[in-house]
């Protein structure tokens, strides 16, 4: 059971105040002067249309913190002419699509998730024409670029928190969840989500600065899809959602994953597949993963992570667990060893404290089963977290381009914003592209056989059994099966598989040097796998 989202702001929370104090301001205190105007108007759907591959959603994807990605200007914060500059990079590695950490402006100056303004760029990350640039060079690398959206709540300082919380006659008060007396037998996350505000209190989980919208407020709802098609019509390909467990509250007991969160989820994804077409929809909803899915399109698998995790390091339970988890999920689902999230586990070298063979397991397993699986930036290279730092800013620091000899990385000509990754000198992209047998060229060539065998990038999933520290499943699509066997065991194993063509022949694709292995007349094949070491074999079929 991971634990709960809150822990993602906790750090953040303390740079965001740090940050507004010396502004000398905030956003739950009064306000002077007339108040401030956003826009409201309303997008009628314009699909420019979309030249991305129609599997291009099976990815793999990167999950890419802008701000921590590549700086072009010096300033010591990444930004979008950086990851531009770093496309070619991603499309070597193999991914077909990115999803950015909130891009839009924001209040926090650091993870973006208290947006300031829905319909314009983080001015530190550059313009809505360097967002467009970045589309349109991701889609001529057949990459899709997906963005962060934060219906759930926005920044204190929004224009509309602004005005709805100047007063109780403000025409914005029932954009949010104002209550005129403070309510009792509230607890979220191990704290009171009604804050002072004025002429009454508001409710704000997560930060109070950063109000939850009002969802039962049509107006709000219509003008968040509003904000979704401002963006679609500009040629973004999807969206992953934040905190959908939160969206509507319907009491103190009844606050997490209620009824109205899947119906407005499933509205959104019928307007935007009614209007757009060849986009992608994933959601973030950490404590019902399976529920959202179907809902959303795709959701986080939240749970896997660590069973793959666990069952790389030899865990028999744990590979029963990964066994069967596409039993009942959906293949809709998106994968993940890590992510941004300290709830969601640490920077998975630090996780697997360094022994890179159980790491190369854990992502051969996610990158070869069903589902959509989204690499977080420079686990690829094996990146650890900062060995100052602690909660979510240790995860999100500054790509590891290069060595640390020139003090930042590769990522800035500046100073960097935040500490570099504690193993930036041995696991960086400049030495792994130049050593064979790197763990980036393992996530090249995982991937590459996923993406060149039809059964591994969108078949079904069969015959998966665990037994012992051994793992075996297959994958099937029309004329192909694939079967692939792992052994997170220390010696080597024996690996059976059933239910294959009497008499056929595995060809062996994974790794390059494998055998090829005979099918016995009943459709029976047994192979013995090496230690820690992953084999893929397809047949015709
Ligand atoms: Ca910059
Ligand atoms: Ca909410």
């Amino acid at each position: 059971m991971p634990a709960h989202p809150t822990r993602r702001i906790a750090l953040s929370t303390l740079l965001a105040l740090l940050a507004l104090t010396a502004c000398g301001g905030g956003g739950g205190g009064g306000t002077t002067g007339p108040l401030p105007t956003f826009d409201t108007s309303t997008v009628v759907a314009a699909d420019p249309g979309s030249n991305l591959s129609a599997d291009w959603r099976r990815g793999p994807f990167a999950e890419i913190f802008v701000r921590g990605y590549q700086d072009s200007n010096g300033d010591g914060i990444g930004d979008l002419q950086g990851l531009i500059s770093r496309l070619d990079y991603l499309r070597d590695l193999g991914v077909t699509g990115i999803w950015l950490m909130p891009v839009t402006r924001s209040q926090d100056g650091d993870h973006g998730y208290a947006v300031k303004d829905y319909r314009d760029i983080e001015p530190a990350y550059g313009s809505l024409a360097d967002l467009d640039a970045l589309v349109a060079a991701a889609h001529a690398r057949g990459i899709g670029v997906v963005l962060d959206y934060v219906m759930n709540h926005s920044a204190a300082q929004h224009p509309a928190f602004v005005n709805a919380n100047s007063g109780n006659s403000n025409a914005y008060r029932n954009w949010y969840i104002f209550s005129t007396s403070r309510p009792s037998g509230w607890s979220i996350y191990g704290g009171d989500p009604w804050r002072a505000g004025n002429e009454g209190w508001y409710f704000a989980p997560f930060w109070d600065q950063m109000p939850d919208f009002n969802l039962k407020n049509q107006t709000v709802v219509d003008w968040h899809q509003d904000n979704l098609r401002f963006w679609l019509n500009r040629g973004v390909d999807g969206f992953r959602f934040d905190a959908v467990g939160n969206l509507v509250e319907n009491g103190p007991s009844a606050w997490e994953n209620q009824p109205e969160n899947f119906t407005l989820m499933g509205n959104i994804r019928q307007m935007v597949n009614g209007s757009y077409a060849n986009r992608f929809l994933v959601c973030e909803g950490p404590s019902a993963p399976l529920q959202f899915a179907p809902a959303c399109g795709s959701a986080f698998a939240f749970g896997h992570q660590y069973d793959l995790v666990s069952a790389a390091k030899g865990d028999t339970a744990a590979i029963g667990r990964v066994a069967s988890y596409f039993d009942t999920a959906p293949s809709s689902m998106s994968s993940m060893l890590s992510n941004h999230d300290g709830f969601a586990g640490d920077r998975a070298m630090d996780q697997f404290n360094g022994n890179e063979a159980q790491y190369r397991l854990a992502a051969a397993t996610y990158l070869l089963q069903p589902g959509t699986p989204f690499i977080y930036y420079g686990e690829e290279i094996g990146m650890r977290g900062a060995q100052s730092l602690s909660g979510d800013p240790k995860l999100r620091t500054p790509m590891s381009w290069t060595s640390s000899n020139t003090g930042s990385g590769g990522f800035t000509s500046g100073t960097p914003f935040r500490a570099l990754s504690a193993n930036v000198a041995s696991n960086n992209v400049q030495s792994q592209l130049a050593t064979s047998n790197s763990l980036l060229s393992w996530y090249k060539a995982v991937i590459a056989v996923r993406q060149a065998q039809p059964a591994l990038r969108m078949g079904s999933h069969a015959g998966a059994a665990a037994a012992g520290t051994t793992l075996s499943f297959q994958r099937e699509t029309t004329g192909q099966r694939a079967v692939v066997m792992i052994n997170y065991g220390t010696g080597s194993a024996l690996i059976s598989a059933g239910g294959l063509p009497a008499n056929g022949v595995l060809t062996s694709v994974f790794p390059p040097s494998g055998t090829n292995a005979n099918i016995d007349a009943v459709g029976n094949v047994s192979v013995t796998v090496p230690a820690q070491s992953v084999q893929v074999f397809v047949v015709p079929i």
